[in-house]
């Protein structure tokens, strides 16, 4: 029967680098499901962020970038010799079982609510090294597009029912969002916290520890979960990636 597993030697190009991004399936309904705070539910983004951490530690990608419902994974090797049903199902599974998890755990979420167990899917991205910053930056802008929207939903939800809201949206340019957040709530697109415009990066970084006892200083590597993302730029890239 194993000739009939004919997909299963199926690879990614060796000799790219490697990305992976995890997609949440029906998020939008979970939600709803678990009563997420509009526009932005903080706990939940952290619990996706311990995903991505979960991720990290089993497997040391490079760099991790998450936001809403998805997850991006960088390597500096492949792993399973790119194989892509392994990439795709243990990566998908991993973080499905620790959202789960997490959500399980978490004081929030009470046993009444009928929890599906979560799902994500996965894709095999393979880029060259000049990509690999045109591959984030165009998460990261993703991210801030819908920063805005989902803002400009949140504000004019209160005035607006269903259909016209979304023409009204749909009508909306990014800086009449501006403007009217601005103006009607008070609010600066341009000062929400960082994680909600520009994602949350996982990566090693140096952290230097002094020994008073014999006078040294070893620099160790950590692991750091970053809620402050700069705008990527090559040389961010350049930075972590070293
Ligand atoms: N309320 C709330 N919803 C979120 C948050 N993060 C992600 N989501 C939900 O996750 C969805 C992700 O988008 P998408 O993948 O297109 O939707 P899906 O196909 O239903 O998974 C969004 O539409 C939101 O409904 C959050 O912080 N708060
Ligand atoms: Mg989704």
């Amino acid at each position: 029967m194993k000739e009939h597993e004919i997909y299963s030697e199926i690879k990614v190009p060796l000799s790219s680098n490697l990305i992976l991004r995890l997609d949440g399936r029906s998020f939008h309904s979970l939600s709803k499901k678990l009563n997420l705070k509009t526009p932005f539910d903080y706990e939940f983004t952290s619990l996706m962020a311990k995903a991505g951490l979960d991720i990290f530690k089993e497997f040391s990608p490079l760099f991790i970038y998450t936001f809403s419902d998805e997850v991006s994974i960088l390597f500096n090797y492949i792993p399973f010799s790119g194989r892509i049903e392994k990439l795709n199902s243990v990566f998908s599974s991993l973080a499905s079982s620790s959202l789960t998890l997490s959500i399980k755990n978490s004081d929030r979420y009470d046993d009444d609510h009928d929890l599906f167990p979560i799902a994500f899917d996965s894709r095999t991205i393979p880029v060259s090294d000049n990509e690999i910053f045109n591959y984030f930056k165009w998460r990261q802008d993703e991210a801030y597009r819908n920063c805005i929207n989902i803002y400009g939903y949140w504000a004019l939800k209160e005035k607006y029912e269903n259909d016209e809201l979304k023409k009204k949206l749909n009508g909306f340019k990014s800086p009449e969002i501006h403007e009217y957040l601005f103006r009607k709530k008070g609010i600066n697109l341009g000062k929400l916290p960082a994680w909600q415009r520009r994602g949350i990066g996982i990566y090693k970084t140096c952290r230097i520890n002094s020994s008073q006892i014999n006078n040294t200083s070893r620099q160790n590597k950590c692991v750091f979960v970053d809620e402050n993302l700069p705008k990527f730029t090559k040389d961010f890239f350049n930075s972590i990636l070293k």
